[in-house]
C-alpha cells in the first residue's frame, strides 16, 4: 500500500526546500526499513540497534543543535516534520529520537561546558553514543520537584544515590543525563554507563511501545567526576527546558501516528465490501473519515504555527502544552475510530492500528500527562496553580 500523506491545507508549500528534503529522506527510510520490520521488533520487544545508527547517518539526531558540534543546525519545523515521519513508523522510533536529541543532547548543548559539548555531542549526533534522560522516580512522576535522588559533594567527585524509573533507552544508553538534588537544589549530571555504582535494568511487561527500551536507573554510591555536572543550570527549569523541545516533537509525531491510521482506514474502507458496496460509500463511514481529516488538518496547522514560533523564539511553554495535549488526544481518537472502520481486522498486526493505539496510551502519559498539560493551561488562564492542594 503506497503511502499518500494527507496535506489538505498544503502545509508543504509553507516549508522550505531543505525542510521538505529532510522529511522526504526520512519518509523513504521509514517506508523501506521501518514499516516492513516494526511488527517483528515489537514481537521481540526490542529496538533495532541499526535504526539508531541510521538516524545518525541521516543527521536527524539533535538536528537543531549547532553544526559546530557535529549536528545539522536545522529548523524546529524540520525537526517536527522528521518526528512526524518517524512516528508514522512507530512512536518508539520517535521516542528514541526525542530522547537522544531533545532530552540528552539538548541539555548538554544548552547547559554544558564547552568541553562537555565537544566530548559528547558529535558522538551522540552520529548515533555512536546513545543517551537517556532520568527525571521520573518511582514515587515522583507528575511532581518531579519532589525527587529524592541526591548528589553529594565529596571534594574531588560526586556521589549519586537514588533511583529513576520509566527511562527510555536506559539499558542501552552510553550516557545518562540525570537530575538530582545537590544541597536541596536540582542539578543535571552526566552519568556514563560504566560509572561505578550505576546500573540500568530493563523494565519488562509493556503492552505499549514494545519496540522501545524502558528502564530503571539505579545509583548506589555512584561515583562521578566533578566535571560531569552541567554547570549553567539550577532548578526545575533545567529539565523543563528539555521537555519543551521533546513535547514540541511529540506534537508533530502524534500527527504521524494519526496519518498512518487514517491512511489505513481510508484504503480499507474503499476495498471492504459489505451489503454489496464498499463501506466507504456509507455516510457513517464517510463521516468518520471526514472527522479524521478535519482533526489531522487542525493538528498540522497548530504544529506548523508552533514550529515557526519556535524558530522565531516567540513561543511560550503553554503553547507547547496545548499542542502536545491536543495532537496526542486527536491521534488516539483517530486510532480508535480507524480500528472501528477495520472491523475485526483492526485488531490484527497486519494493520498498524492497534500498535499505534497502544503506543499513544504511553504518549498521552509521558512528557507530562494530558491532565497536567490541561492544568498548565488552566494556570495560564486563571493565574492560579491547581497542582497541589492542602487537605
Ligand atoms: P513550577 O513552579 O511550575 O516551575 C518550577 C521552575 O521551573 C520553571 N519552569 C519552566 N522552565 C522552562 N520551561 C518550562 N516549560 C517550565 N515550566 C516551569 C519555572 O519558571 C520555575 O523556575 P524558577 O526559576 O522560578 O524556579 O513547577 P512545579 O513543580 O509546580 O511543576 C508543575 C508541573 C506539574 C507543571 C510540572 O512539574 C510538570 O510539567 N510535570 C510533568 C512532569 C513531566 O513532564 N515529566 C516528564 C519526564 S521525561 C519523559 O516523560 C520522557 S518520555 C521520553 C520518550 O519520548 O520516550
Ligand atoms: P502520576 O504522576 O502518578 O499520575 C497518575 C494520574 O494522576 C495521571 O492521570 C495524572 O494526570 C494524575 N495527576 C497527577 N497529579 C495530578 C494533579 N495535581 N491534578 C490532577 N491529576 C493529577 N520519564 C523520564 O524521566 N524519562 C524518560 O525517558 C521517560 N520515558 C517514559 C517512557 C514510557 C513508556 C512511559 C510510560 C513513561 C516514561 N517516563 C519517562 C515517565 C513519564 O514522564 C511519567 O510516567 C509521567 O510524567 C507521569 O508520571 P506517573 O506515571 O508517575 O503518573
Amino acid at each position: 500500500m503506497v503511502y499518500e500523506a494527507l496535506d489538505f491545507y498544503d502545509i508543504e508549500s509553507e516549508c522550505t526546500e531543505e525542510e521538505i528534503m529532510v522529511r522526504d529522506m526520512v519518509r523513504d527510510w521509514v517506508d523501506e526499513e521501518v514499516i516492513p520490520n516494526i511488527e517483528a521488533a515489537c514481537r521481540e520487544g526490542r529496538f533495532p540497534e541499526e535504526w539508531g545508527k541510521a538516524l545518525g547517518e541521516m543527521g536527524v539526531l539533535g538536528m537543531t543543535i549547532d553544526e559546530k558540534y557535529g549536528c545539522a543546525g536545522m529548523s524546529y519545523v524540520a525537526y517536527g516534520l522528521v518526528c512526524q515521519e518517524l512516528e508514522r513508523g512507530d512512536s518508539g522510533l520517535r521516542s528514541f529520537a526525542s530522547v537522544q536529541g531533545s532530552l540528552a543532547m539538548f541539555p548538554i548543548s544548552a547547559f554544558g561546558s564547552e568541553e562537555q559539548k565537544m566530548h559528547y555531542l558529535p558522538k551522540m549526533a552520529s548515533g555512536e553514543w546513545i543517551g537517556c534522560f532520568g527525571l521520573t522516580e518511582p514515587d515522583y512522576g507528575s511532581n518531579p520537584g519532589d525527587m529524592i535522588t541526591k548528589a553529594s559533594d565529596q571534594g574531588d567527585h560526586y556521589l549519586l544515590n537514588g533511583a529513576k524509573m520509566w527511562i527510555t533507552n536506559g539499558t542501552v544508553a552510553d550516557v545518562a543525563v540525570v537530575w538530582a538534588k545537590l544541597d536541596g537544589v536540582i542539578r543535571g549530571f552526566i552519568v556514563e554507563k560504566n560509572d561505578p555504582g550505576f546500573s540500568a535494568p530493563e523494565m519488562t511487561g509493556k503492552h505499549s511501545l514494545k519496540a522501545s527500551v524502558t528502564s530503571e536507573l539505579v545509583f548506589q554510591d555512584c561515583k562521578i567526576p566533578k566535571d560531569r555536572m552541567l554547570p549553567s543550570v539550577k532548578g526545575l527549569k533545567g529539565p523543563f527546558s528539555c521537555l519543551n523541545n521533546a513535547r514540541f516533537g511529540i506534537s508533530w509525531g502524534a500527527i504521524g501516528s494519526a496519518q498512518a491510521c487514517f491512511h489505513s482506514a481510508k484504503e480499507y474502507a474503499l476495498s471492504r465490501i459489505q451489503f454489496d458496496h464498499p463501506i466507504a460509500s456509507y455516510q457513517l463511514v464517510q463521516n468518520k473519515l471526514s472527522w479524521m481529516l478535519r482533526e489531522i488538518t487542525k493538528g498540522q496547522l497548530l504544529a506548523l504555527n508552533l514550529g515557526r514560533k519556535k524558530d522565531a523564539g516567540t513561543w511560550i511553554p503553554e503553547q507547547i502544552s496545548l499542542a502536545k495535549m491536543n495532537n496526542v488526544d486527536m491521534a488516539l481518537e483517530i486510532a480508535r475510530m480507524a480500528r472501528d472502520i477495520h472491523g475485526a481486522n483492526g485488531i490484527l498486526d497486519e494493520y498498524p492500528i492497534m500498535r499505534h493505539m497502544a503506543n499513544l496510551e504511553s504518549v498521552k502519559t509521558y512528557e507530562g500527562t494530558h491532565d497536567i498539560h490541561n492544568l498548565i493551561i488552566g494556570r495560564w488562564i486563571t493565574g492560579i496553580q491547581s497542582f497541589t492542594r492542602t487537605l
